[in-house]
């Protein structure tokens, strides 16, 4: 199984060291295609030395490559929004991690979304819970 996992990056690099063991925990199921979001020297700069063309198109050439989504929607970002919604309009299966922060609240674009599995959690051991569950039912 592909998988795409979708994590902040420009967006805030608060949670880096958590996708670092969402990422290790998701190769139990297949090859995740974006081990880049876990490195914790791709700071908020990202991969200085490739423009920003390339990186959108190389993404989201994987986007349209995995078979699933998780995506870690903690921190608010445009691009995971955005690949969010590619990922829809795709049909792919989506799962979005969200741990309830004080005083902000998920987009209801996310949380509204019909076609997007949103679980919310509290603990690492939590969300793997749910992406067991999620990625059973798909398997
Ligand atoms: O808006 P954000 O940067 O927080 O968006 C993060 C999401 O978009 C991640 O899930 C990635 O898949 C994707 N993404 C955004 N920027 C990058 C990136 N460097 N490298 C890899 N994936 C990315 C961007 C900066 C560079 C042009 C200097």
């Amino acid at each position: 199984m592909k998988i795409y996992f979708a994590g902040a990056i420009r967006g805030g690099r608060n949670d880096v060291d958590l996708y670092i063991k969402l990422i290790n925990y998701l190769k139990k199921y297949g090859g995740v295609l974006t081990e880049h979001i876990g490195e914790r020297n791709l700071t908020q700069k990202g991969e200085k030395d490739k423009t920003e063309e390339f990186i959108h198109n190389r993404d989201m050439n994987w986007l349209l490559e995995a078979d699933v989504m998780v995506a870690e929607v903690t921190t608010p970002s445009l691009g995971v929004g955005y690949e969010i919604g590619r990922a829809v309009m795709d049909k792919k299966k989506v799962l979005c991690l969200y741990r309830e922060q004080k005083g902000t609240r998920l987009s209801a674009m996310v949380r509204g979304c019909k076609d997007v599995k949103t679980k919310d959690y509290e603990s690492y051991e939590e969300a793997v819970k749910y992406i067991d569950e999620f990625l059973k039912q798909i398997i």
